[in-house]
């Protein structure tokens, strides 16, 4: 979804803070960042996410190598599901996030400081705002 406001266009972009991260009680270092990264917080909900709903959020990666460790992963333990607002938000959330891989992550991204492996890498971060609208719409009416 885009907002127009005053001096630029308010975006909406779609995060979830992964089992490791929440089983790990980053939750409140994490969600510190991304309101001083300058996203404020539109919706928010823990979810522990069955096999099905893993699958379906992850769909376009079956039968990758990593498959099974992350649908492992990812109905481990609970998960925060969260839509955040603020100018590019995409390219914003998907900068504070860092690298897939966390070894790659800039220095002082979400990622390098909370991921312990490519698969364990703290948080999701929406590509673009068609995908956000899609994954949102998994966890949000
Ligand atoms: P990103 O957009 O940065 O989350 O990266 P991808 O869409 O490529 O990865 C989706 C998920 O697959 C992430 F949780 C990380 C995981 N993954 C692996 O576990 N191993 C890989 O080699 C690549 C991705």
């Amino acid at each position: 979804m885009v907002i127009a406001v005053r001096g630029g266009m308010k975006e909406r972009t779609f995060c979830i803070i992964k089992p490791d991260a929440v089983l790990d009680r980053l939750v409140g270092k994490i969600i510190d960042a991304l309101l001083e990264g300058g996203l404020d917080i539109v919706q928010m909900r823990l979810v522990w996410l069955d096999r099905g709903a893993a699958e379906r959020f992850y769909e376009a990666h079956r039968g990758k190598p990593f498959w099974e460790d992350l649908m492992a992963l990812m109905t481990s333990g609970p998960i925060i599901a969260i839509v955040l607002e603020g100018e590019d938000a995409v390219a914003r959330l998907r900068r504070l996030a860092g690298a897939t891989n966390p070894r790659e992550a800039a220095r002082g991204t979400l990622r390098r400081r909370f991921g312990t492996s490519t698969t364990r890498n703290a948080v999701h971060a929406a590509d673009s705002l068609g995908s956000a609208a899609v994954e949102a719409s998994q966890f949000f009416c």
